[in-house]
């Protein structure tokens, strides 16, 4: 569905590359928030002298500090998209600039829903989509008629964004717009000066008339208007405009203020500076490499994505550095607009917890994108992913157990001892003497206390510092290390076994000067059982053991794929499966279920001793080689998840050698549909077995009707075949080909996906 993520689709985008190199010195910000003034304190960017040492670099480096701006924007952490307009209606990821305004009409439209669920989860602000590539404007521009006016919505006279902005003006959030500069409708597109001007008139409405403005997102994704013409942006001119009516708002991705982060999956770098070279900025790079396919959720290759963008490595050579701090955007539902046969793949509580430890837990600001649906309001899915999220959250970062510590520092710097990295103010902070770049700060808690997760935050205002770090607790006897870490910035959290333990410390070892420390906090996530083995294959059967990471936890569990209560059956002792069973467990605590289920599948079926296919799998789905489909490891629903091979247009024969002639019952092999991925059931499935690999039996054959259809689709075909002994068994699953005639990519090559296959 989503053409950006999608790494097999084509689209017919033309890249336009605008060969501007952003005037640094004219739009980031004169002033930043300096506690130490004067002509070596802190500022938004440094120029580095042809004759600067590696040594002065850094220290340049150490001094780069955010714009009050990008540091009241760092401060909100989590943010909240909002995608809704004419492609939720069409069921596109990409409008094509011909769609009738009158198809958008929501039937419950509720912003403030839309804005109390996003604040329930803890978002600070909400960024709507007032206009995507499609063109149509979700507020009555006066330069357009292609907008809500022409809706039947509010009768022609609603105003999305303007609904949204009161809405959070009512719950305290921050509104920011997105406001695609690629327009496949605006007749003007392609015309440069006539389009530059239409679209700071929309711009000028959209920041003058809804009140504060805190973000401004301009896309990467660019391509040709309704007459096939190219548009030079003028950037230098939205910006302007930008910082003269709302001075305040950052300018987002193709703009100077906030960099996206690399990749769509939610994500970020485990290394992230916020201080990089200037060529970050490089409109040419954003826009190139936001029209790339991040394939698995990588980090595109290439120099603005790459795993590390301010090492030491990366900033010899620049000729200015800047403060450019990552956004981590990513959608709650695999595409960035609302579709119905979507609504079951709404990310888990669980995985939007790991997304949150991966983005503001890796000096990142979170952007999660919550589609609205057709009625106009967050679907009961996704409301209910968020909440458990939140618990989730909530419950771990409830109670700091470094409060109460004694703290004591290797070197301590006057006005910054070592007690204001545990207190509970982040605007006071620990720091070194001058010349002293690595040491460490220990605390000695009441008690001994176990916890599994710690806060680390810099005080960015004096910029960003620390290199590398570690936390180490104490035995009795010895320093164990915990964690360990590059990069802080801004936030950083670390998750790892949880530790009992009464002393602990902080070893800053390198920084790039006086590291300083500003939160040091110690929480315990709520308790989470582990199934041992963690799913699989098995052949007569196998002993599976559970166990909870906390003590004090009862761990309740089901065979049958549903989640427990606490009527389940409460494990008390190792249980033995002897056919295929899905494992879920939930551990209870004080006679309350905890939020998070752990599964685990265990298929029983004959080990494979070798597979081979007739004609390869694509190299872009190709799981972990040719065992993905016979690990025992079954894939999800998503095509991406690692865990599918795919065959592009080939058809797939695969051949399976048990080693030696064994009764078999059954032969099962998976595929998925999801035609909006261009990805079809097989058109035909043929199963034959043998003794020798010379004389083969033919099973009663399976073939399915390829039907136009958006349901997302795991099927498993099953070839009975009760009373047959055999060692080979060849599967053969033809693929459509080409996708039909009424499917969107009619005539390009359709993709076969499969995973897994077993012999029972
Ligand atoms: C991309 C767009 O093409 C997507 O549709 C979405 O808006 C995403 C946030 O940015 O570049």
């Amino acid at each position: 569905m989503n053409e950006r993520t999608d790494a097999h689709m084509t689209t017919n985008v033309t890249r336009h590359l605008m060969g501007t190199l952003l005037c640094l010195l004219l739009l980031v910000s004169p002033t930043s928030v300096s506690q130490e003034q004067g002509p070596t304190g802190p500022r938004n960017v440094v120029l580095v002298s042809p004759g600067d040492t590696m040594d002065d670099i850094v220290r340049k480096a150490a001094r780069v500090a955010p714009s009050p701006r990008q540091l009241a924007w760092q401060e909100m952490e989590f943010i909240a998209f909002v995608h809704f307009g004419t492609n939720t209606f069409s069921d596109r990821e990409w409008g094509l600039g011909t769609e009738d305004p009158a198809d958008f009409n929501p039937t419950e439209l509720d912003a403030r829903q839309w804005v109390r669920v996003i604040r329930d989860a803890g978002m600070r602000m909400v960024i709507v989509t007032a206009k995507h590539h499609d063109g149509l404007c979700l507020w009555p521009s006066r330069f357009t008629d292609h907008s809500v006016k022409g809706s039947p919505w509010k009768g022609g006279k609603g105003d999305v964004v303007g609904d949204v902005a009161s809405a959070c003006r009512e719950f305290g959030l921050k509104f920011g717009v997105y406001l695609s500069p690629w327009d496949r409708h605006e007749p003007t597109y392609g015309d440069s000066p006539k389009y530059n001007e239409h679209f700071r008139n929309q711009l000028r409405e959209l920041l003058t008339n809804y009140g504060e403005v805190s973000e401004v997102w301009f896309d990467g994704a660019n391509g040709e208007g309704p007459n096939g013409k190219r548009q030079v942006y003028d950037w230098r001119s939205y910006y302007g405009l930008i910082r003269e009516l709302q001075p305040n708002a950052v300018i987002a991705v193709m703009g100077p203020d906030v960099r996206w982060v690399g990749t769509e999956s939610g994500y970020g770098r485990e290394t992230e500076w916020s201080v990089v070279p200037d060529v970050a900025q490089n409109l040419d790079a954003i826009a190139a490499g936001s029209q790339q396919n991040p394939v698995d959720g990588a980090f595109v290759p290439g120099d603005m994505m790459a795993a590390d963008l301010g090492s030491r490595e990366k900033i010899k050579h620049a000729k200015a550095l800047v403060w450019y701090p990552s956004e981590v955007d990513v959608s709650i539902r695999p595409g960035w607009f609302y579709h119905q046969d979507q609504d079951n793949r709404v990310k888990t509580p669980e995985k939007l917890v790991d997304i949150y430890y991966s983005s503001v837990g890796r000096n990142s600001v979170l952007l999660l994108n919550i589609p609205p649906d057709k009625r106009g309001l967050v679907h009961e899915n996704d409301v209910r992913s968020l909440k458990g999220m939140r618990t989730i959250l909530d419950r771990t970062f409830a109670t700091d157990l470094s409060s109460g510590a004694g703290v004591a520092a290797s070197d301590e710097r006057p006005g910054h001892n070592a007690a204001l990295a545990v207190d509970d103010d982040n605007g006071t902070y620990w720091t070194t003497n001058e010349g002293v770049s690595s040491a460490t700060v220990e605390l000695v808690l009441p008690s001994a206390r176990t916890f599994d997760r710690a806060m680390l935050q810099e005080c960015i205002r004096v910029g960003q510092r620390v290199e590398r770090f570690r936390i180490d607790a104490w035995t009795g006897t010895t320093w164990n290390p915990v964690a360990q870490g590059t990069t802080i910035g801004y936030k950083r959290l670390l998750r790892f076994p949880a530790v009992t333990a009464a002393k602990l410390r902080l070893v800053i070892d390198e920084a790039r000067t006086s590291p300083t420390i500003s939160t040091f906090g110690l929480y315990k996530a709520p308790p989470r059982v582990t199934v041992e083995p963690d799913g699989g294959a098995f052949e007569d059967s196998v002993t599976v053991r559970l166990s909870a990471d906390a003590n004090g936890v009862t761990t309740y569990y089901t065979l049958d794929g549903t989640t427990p209560t606490l009527h389940s059956a409460r494990y008390t002792a190792p249980i033995v499966l002897t056919r295929s069973t899905t494992v879920t467990a939930v551990p209870a605590v004080d006679g309350e279920m905890c939020i998070e289920a752990t599964e685990a599948r265990f298929i029983k079926c004959r080990p494979v001793k070798e597979i081979a296919f007739g004609s390869p799998y694509s190299p872009k789905y190709s799981g972990h080689g040719d065992a993905t489909v016979t690990d025992g490891h079954r894939a999800s629903a998503a095509f991406d998840d690692g865990k599918w091979i795919g065959f592009e247009a080939d058809d797939m024969t695969a051949t399976l050698d048990l080693g030696t002639a064994k009764p078999i019952r059954s032969i099962t092999a998976g595929f998925l549909q999801q035609q909006g991925s261009w990805i079809f059931l097989p058109s035909r499935v043929t199963c034959s077995v043998s003794v020798d690999g010379r004389t083969w039996t033919s099973l009663p054959e399976v073939t399915y009707p390829v039907k136009q259809t958006s349901d997302v689709v795991v099927m498993d075909c099953t070839f009975p075949a009760e009373g047959i002994s055999a060692r080979y068994t060849r599967i053969v699953a033809r693929n459509v080909g080409f996708c039909p005639p009424w499917h969107d990519g009619a005539g390009s090559k359709a993709w076969l996906f499969v995973d897994e296959i077993f012999v029972e």
